[in-house]
């Protein structure tokens, strides 16, 4: 096996996924840590996106600015059930409050800790003594216990992207003591909200006999970690700048001259299933049902990219979307106006920016959402003298810190549509209000905020 040079003290980033140089980042944990990494450099370990006949076979490399990304093939079959099974057919829908579709294949368990296994042979290799490692996300939570067991002695942090539900629902994952008692191996835990390290905190007093210390410090047999609440943020500023720049865009140019003065409402998620897109088309629907003066005077682009497609229930999702969109369509359009415009495109973050800022709503109503980077790239890419209005679930991460925004119950149909009416007819001086709060909680609390409070913690 090939060797990673790394210097000595460096942070090493470990995620599933990485994005490499001038891909596009359509997830929300790519586009953080690629923001976290060009800033104060270090490596990135992970899948390569690519299958190949072995797993690991080699480890690629590709040095890129401050970023030494290093990563591995997967074979088909550790594909097949690390990725699309245990992590996103069974974790995935338990960490969205979706049991009813946990997948309780038990070669998913045994390939997800497989995979595992193979990270910590690869990296374990190549850790200096003051590496500090920073794993990511529900694809990789044992890692640092297979670390351990292979003797490695760094500080080592996890950080979770999802919610964590309470224990009352986490003990229906298979074999949930097993796994999520390694997260006691990792030094620091970390979390998007204070809900979430409740549910951990309980999880771990209530099922594994963990005792709970000040400061949120547990243990639980031999081991000792801390927990800490850790709220994602954005690159505020390179996001604001963007979109004041994106005006002479053609694409930008090209949607506001489409809209010929009528007011746009927007949405851009992952076409998944806790993003909540049938029931916010529902309550789009809903509202032109109610308001026939909106007629004509809205329209709402979601944009929708492809997301996991190989795994049916993501299949599923975008067969009903299609069938709702053209339900509205057909319901609602005349010659000259279409009221919904689905887009299964992936746009550069430029190009995103300039489309947040020409839209009067940003509609945001996951189901439920660790954080949700849209709605704070929404709010971060208004006209500071003309801001729009965010419409935001409660059921979001990101509403706990963003209060100013419409917050609605993103199943409550009526609430929804109430919040969109709310906001297309919002007076200046309160949309400039909201939007004021808003963005200094982003100045405040932006991605280089979150890492370096994260990784402080982790060294301490
Ligand atoms: C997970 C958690 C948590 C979307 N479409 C395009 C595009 N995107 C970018 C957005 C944003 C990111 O993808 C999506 O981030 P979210 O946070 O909204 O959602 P997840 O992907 O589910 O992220 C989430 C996050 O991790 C971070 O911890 O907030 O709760 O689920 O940055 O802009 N980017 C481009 N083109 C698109 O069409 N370039």
């Amino acid at each position: 096996m090939s060797v990673v040079p790394l210097r000595t003290g460096r942070l090493i980033v470990v995620s599933n996924r990485v994005a490499l140089p001038r891909q596009t980042a359509t997830g929300g944990l790519a586009s953080a840590m690629r923001a976290a990494l060009q800033e104060a450099g270090g490596v990135w370990f992970g899948w390569s996106g690519k299958i190949a006949a072995e797993t690991a076979a080699t480890v690629h490399h590709l040095y890129d600015g401050p970023v030494h990304y290093a990563t591995i093939d997967l074979s088909r079959g550790d594909h097949d059930h690390f990725y699309d099974g245990f992590a996103n057919r069974t974790l995935w829908p338990l960490l969205h409050y979706r049991p009813d579709l946990v997948d309780y294949n038990r070669g998913h368990l045994d390939g997800y800790l497989r995979v595992n296994g193979i990270f910590a042979d690869r990296l374990a290799a190549v850790v200096e003594p003051d590496d500090v490692i920073w794993v990511n996300d529900y694809h990789l939570i044992p890692l640092a216990s297979m670390l351990r067991e292979r003797g490695v002695r760094n500080r080592i942090g996890f950080f979770l992207h999802t919610p964590l539900p309470a224990a009352g629902l986490l003990i229906a994952l298979p074999r949930h003591r097993e796994l999520l008692e390694t997260l006691a191996s990792y030094d620091l835990v970390g979390l998007h909200t204070a809900r979430d390290l409740r549910a951990l905190e309980e999880y771990f007093v209530h099922e594994t006999g963990a005792r709970l210390r000040g400061g949120h410090r547990l243990r639980l047999g031999h081991r000792r970690f801390r927990a800490g609440v850790f709220p994602i943020g954005i690159d505020t500023q390179h996001v604001a700048d963007a979109a004041a720049q994106a005006g002479t865009l053609d694409p930008i140019e090209d949607l506001r001259s489409s809209l010929e003065g009528r007011a746009l409402i927007i949405g851009v998620d992952r076409l998944d299933y806790s993003k909540g897109l049938p029931q916010r088309f529902d309550a789009y629907a809903r509202l032109l049902e109610r308001a026939p003066r909106l007629h004509r005077r809205v329209s709402f682009l979601q944009i929708a990219p492809p997301s996991r497609s190989t795994v049916p229930e993501y299949r599923q999702i975008r067969r009903d979307l299609e069938r709702k969109a053209g339900h509205i369509n057909g319901m609602y359009a005349a010659p000259d106006w279409v009221p919904i415009r689905y887009v299964n495109k992936s746009f550069p973050h430029s190009v995103l920016s300039g489309y947040y800022r020409n839209a009067k709503v940003g509609l945001v109503t996951p189901m439920r959402d660790g954080m949700n980077l849209v709605a704070k790239e929404y709010v971060a890419s208004q006209n500071p003298d003309d801001p729009g209005v965010l419409v935001l679930s409660r059921f979001a991460g990101a509403a706990q810190e963003l209060g100013e925004a419409l917050l609605v119950n993103p199943a409550d149909t009526e609430e929804v549509a109430d919040a969109l009416e709310l906001a297309l007819a919002m007076p200046l001086e309160e949309r400039r209000q909201r939007w004021r709060a808003m963005m200094d909680v982003l100045e405040q609390q932006d991605i280089t905020a979150w890492r370096r409070s994260f990784v402080a913690a982790l060294r301490e």
